[in-house]
């Protein structure tokens, strides 16, 4: 054991399985349904239709065994799966990280991005498979599906970023990503 390891993690090999969104050997799973996004599309009243009628899962997020503490650095894989709210496309909750640092997310299946908001810039970078997007230290942000399919990617971040939600609840996050006309549409927060 050398004097960073708290808990010790040995050095391992985490297996991922695109086609299913998983990681082996696998730590907690998350699954976020419509009634957990309360607050984030524009149109509350379709959201609270939806909620009532099937309440869907809107995405799922795998994580490995790498905990989120200070030193290591985790993973996960987060599924969103295809559709909108009014228009509104399927997104992620979105955060900011209390203790700003870097993150990267690696396309692995289907079509999407991330908007990102620093309190004041607002930018929109595409995630294909192949690329990868770098949100730096203190820019918010929150993943959208473009496509018809799930749209899929893995996170990397510092175990002692943290995660918080109220933030974007408090701040928005710049641009909203509609699918008008057959194609994306970013729109002013409002
Ligand atoms: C990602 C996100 C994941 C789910 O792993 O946590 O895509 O999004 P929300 O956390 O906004 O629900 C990440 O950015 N981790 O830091
Ligand atoms: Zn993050």
């Amino acid at each position: 054991m050398n004097q960073y390891q708290t808990p010790p993690i040995a050095p391992t090999q985490i297996s991922f399985d695109v086609e299913s969104g998983s990681m082996s050997p696998t730590g907690p799973t998350l699954i976020r349904r419509a009634s957990d996004l309360k607050g984030c599309f524009k149109d509350e009243g379709a959201l609270a239709e939806l909620i009532t009628n099937l309440n869907p899962e809107i995405y799922q997020v795998v994580s490995s065994i790498v905990p989120e503490v200070s030193r290591e650095l985790p993973q996960s894989i987060t599924t969103i799966r295809p559709g909108s709210v009014s228009g509104e496309l399927f997104m992620t909750k979105g955060h900011q990280h209390p203790d700003p640092q870097g993150e990267i997310y690696f396309g692995l299946a289907g079509e999407g991005g991330v908007i990102m908001y620093d309190g004041h810039d607002t930018k929109w970078v595409e995630v294909q498979v192949g690329k990868i997007a770098y949100i730096p230290p203190g820019w918010a942000h929150r993943s959208i599906n473009t496509g018809s399919s799930d749209y899929k990617f893995l996170a990397v971040y510092p175990g002692s970023a943290g995660h918080d939600y109220q933030w974007v609840l408090d701040h928005g996050m710049g641009l909203r990503a509609y699918f008008e006309n057959g194609k994306l549409k970013l729109e002013d927060y409002k």
